[in-house]
């Protein structure tokens, strides 16, 4: 499981943007979102791309922490 931090999220829509957005990337499965901590958990189905990762969330809006 991996877990990043996510800048940005306020509420609810949010959470389905960023979720949306994860979803969209190559490897990635079961995304959980914690609002309250700001961070987004998932599994690898196979190597993701973490350059496509930043894109994807940074083109939602927001922002991977330390990225
Ligand atoms: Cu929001």
């Amino acid at each position: 499981m991996k877990t990043l931090k996510i800048e940005g999220m306020s509420c609810n829509h949010c959470v389905m943007a960023v979720t949306k957005a994860l979803s969209g990337v190559a490897g990635v499965k079961d995304i959980k979102i914690d609002l309250q901590k700001g961070e987004a958990t998932f599994e690898e189905e196979k190597p993701v791309d973490m350059a496509a990762l930043k894109a994807a969330v940074e083109k939602a809006g927001y922002r991977i922490a330390g990225s």
